[in-house]
């Protein structure tokens, strides 16, 4: 898609705000930690950010239990702060996206304790609640966190839906007036200044009418049956017409358990639905659809194949993020690069290369930028995530696998990877807090830091100012045509983006060997953009470019 928006030339940066930045010694980030650092993202080039949710939570699943809609969570601040945060975003020109959880709720909730207190309830169906089936929960359905979906609760005999954990009820979508709550809440959010909404699980708002059993063989694919609520897009829809219409504001859809052919149903702009689409099949490359925390090979053909997809998939109407990681999935840098010390800065700078060059919007995930690692988990102590603790529930105390085997691969799985503390410096706690921080950090926070990187001209954070700079310069980066190369090469990722008649290249060595790359026939160098070794050896005319382990760059072609 073509036609010219704010967000699809935007560079937005993911802060996961409980472990970006504390100020109050609580060991907890928290919002004026986001407000302290908004010159060190406004010098690397960010135009928007999104957080994820800061509503007040019991913090089962770390905010995306919901207690109350219209309050800051205790731990990150204040109304007060939130509204200085989109002050002092205004003031630099930065744009806010918030997080909009309203596929279920906490079950501290208040709409969720008067559901549960009677069956006559003006809030009972407000949530699913169903009889028991021959003393059994209603259906087969499973939980994404383990276990069922279903949670008996003593008062009124009858079970509820939870799609999540059992603390994270599902909000009957049904019920207009739910739906006319939930847009309530969004205006409040809008009309104080918010001008991006990222979607949480936007595609499983509608359920399937009666509830039946899964068949058997569907039951590992739980995730893509529960996006099939016949309700989905009109609601979505409405939803669009009632509020979201009426604001400048760029709404991103989760779109998981979608298959890709599909997602585009929710940002064809033409259907008025939402902007840009969240899609999963590149980070879930190397992950099977039972069994979510084992991981399996990939390669770089796969890869590349999928990207391919994808960007065919936003075709002309439609438009997607671009992304290798958040706060769901381990560092791009572990998973996709190399994070041994030899190779970890080229790498994450082949990977920054990658993301700001896609026909998508690029977001960058807090730490990408220093090139922050996965973390040395060893037991089962070490992890704080209610999706690992499931799994381990469902799959090790039950005997199904042994615990070093499941170790072996959450440790590089889990999405408590990318929930470590933020590492701003050397110091004690890396700077994040001087109190006790509320998880782990990465040892390896003496080396890689945001204190040793910002006026380090080489650093990766420079290399990442840079692209950006790039991107924001080059309109044919955000909107040009994408064209793969070479889809079955398993070493060099080169493809053209263009527009009109200006046309770029972009290379990327994935292997850990010099590689000398011919271009394709017709394409000749006219001048090097960007080069992550800052070698700059390409001359005009040339046709071949010696690169070294994991380099990448940007060239202008003929
Ligand atoms: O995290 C996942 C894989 O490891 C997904 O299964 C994830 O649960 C799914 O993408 C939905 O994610 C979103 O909603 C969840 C929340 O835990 C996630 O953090 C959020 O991104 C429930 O609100
Ligand atoms: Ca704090």
């Amino acid at each position: 898609d073509t036609l010219p928006t704010w967000w699809k030339q935007a560079v937005f940066y993911q802060v996961y705000p409980r472990s970006f930045k504390d100020t109050n010694g609580d060991g907890i980030g928290d919002i004026n930690g986001i407000i302290e650092k908004l010159d060190y993202l406004k010098t690397l080039g960010i135009d928007a950010i999104w957080i994820n949710p800061h509503y007040d939570s019991p913090n089962v699943d770390n905010g995306y239990d919901i207690s109350d809609y219209r309050n800051i969570m205790k731990e990150y601040g204040t109304m007060e702060d939130f509204d200085r945060l989109i002050a002092e975003m205004k003031k630099r020109n930065m744009r806010l996206m918030i997080d909009v959880v309203i596929n279920h709720t906490s079950d501290q909730h208040p709409w969720f304790i008067q559901s549960k207190s009677s069956k006559d309830s003006p809030y009972r169906n407000y949530y699913f609640w169903r009889d028991d089936k021959d003393g059994q929960a209603p259906n087969n359905y499973p939980s994404f966190f383990g276990g069922s979906a279903w949670q008996k609760d003593d008062k009124t005999g009858q079970y509820y839906l939870h799609y999540f954990s059992r603390q994270q009820p599902d909000l009957n979508w049904d019920n207009p007036k739910v739906r006319q709550e939930l847009y309530d809440m969004l205006r409040f959010w809008l009309d104080k200044g918010v001008s991006g909404l990222r979607f949480d699980t936007v595609a499983t708002y509608s359920k399937i009418p009666g509830f039946p059993d899964l068949p058997q063989q569907r039951v590992a694919h739980f995730a893509e049956e529960y996006t099939k609520g016949p309700n989905i897009h009109r609601y979505v829809n409405e939803m669009n017409r009632e509020v979201l219409s009426h604001y400048d504001v760029a709404t991103a859809g989760e779109i998981f358990g979608v298959p890709l052919e599909q997602s585009i149903n929710f940002v064809d702009r033409r259907r008025n639905e939402l902007n840009i689409a969240f899609t999963f099949d590149l980070l879930r490359i190397d992950r099977y659809v039972d069994e979510r925390w084992r991981r399996k090979d990939w390669n770089l053909a796969q890869f590349r194949q999928t990207i391919d997809k994808v960007d065919h998939t936003a075709g002309e109407y439609g438009w997607n993020a671009f992304f290798l990681d958040n706060h769901d999935y381990p560092r791009a840098l572990s998973h996709f690069g190399d994070d041994r010390p030899q190779w970890r800065e080229a790498s994450a700078k082949a990977l920054a290369t990658l993301i700001l060059t896609q026909r998508a919007t690029p977001f960058i995930y807090q730490g990408s930028e220093l090139g922050m690692t996965n973390y040395p988990f060893k037991k089962m102590d070490d992890f704080e995530d209610i999706e690992v603790k499931g799994f381990w529930h469902d799959y090790v105390e039950t005997g199904k696998v042994t615990a070093d085997e499941f170790l072996q691969n959450v440790r590089q799985t889990s999405r408590d990877n990318n929930r470590t503390p933020f590492q701003w410096d050397a110091g004690k706690n890396a700077g994040f807090t001087v109190g006790t921080p509320w998880f782990k950090i990465n040892p390896n926070y003496t080396a890689i830091n945001a204190a040793s990187q910002v006026n380090d001209p080489n650093s990766v954070f420079n290399y990442y100012r840079q692209l950006i700079k790039t991107r924001h310069d080059i309109p044919t980066l955000t909107y040009g045509t994408y064209m793969d190369l070479d889809p079955e090469n398993e070493s060099v990722y080169a493809y053209t983006r263009t527009l009109g008649t200006e046309k770029y290249l972009v290379i990327i060595n994935f292997k850990e060997k010099t590689i000398r790359y011919s271009l394709p026939k017709n394409l000749s160098i006219d001048n090097v953009i960007i080069e992550s070794n800052n070698q700059h050896t390409a001359r005009k005319n040339d046709t071949m470019i010696v690169l070294k382990p994991w380099h990448a760059g940007i060239y202008k072609v003929n």
